[in-house]
């Protein structure tokens, strides 16, 4: 590969390559926090229809958060992850629950 190639001389000026510029977008969890009061059933309920968990998931989950003090209920792209908060918080607030939902870069 060091032969002289007439088609691809750069006349002694080296050439520095284009960075990629597109950095990857950041994901972000989204995550319940514990609460001496919603009830366990209402939990593994918004862990089931707000995060697509089935029963055994969600209820691992819910008792993750429930002993441990948090538990992540997925990873998504910055929008996803604020619309599954502001609407897990609204469905809480409705029913007159505590529970809380959040989200941290991952
Ligand atoms: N600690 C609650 C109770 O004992 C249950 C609970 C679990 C609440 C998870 C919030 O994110 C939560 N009823």
């Amino acid at each position: 590969m060091t032969d002289f190639d007439p088609y691809h001389d750069d006349g002694g000026l080296a050439l520095q390559e284009a960075k990629p510029k597109l950095k990857k977008p950041p994901l972000y969890r989204v995550m319940l926090l514990n609460d001496d009061f919603t009830p366990m059933a209402f939990v593994v309920d918004v862990l089931k229809n707000f995060f697509n968990m089935p029963e055994e998931k969600a209820t691992q989950v819910m008792l993750q958060v429930h002993t441990q003090g948090v538990g992540v209920c997925g990873v998504f792209s910055k929008d996803v992850a604020e619309t599954k908060v502001y609407i897990v918080n609204e469905y809480s607030r409705e029913h007159h629950h505590p529970l809380m939902c959040s989200m941290e870069e991952a």
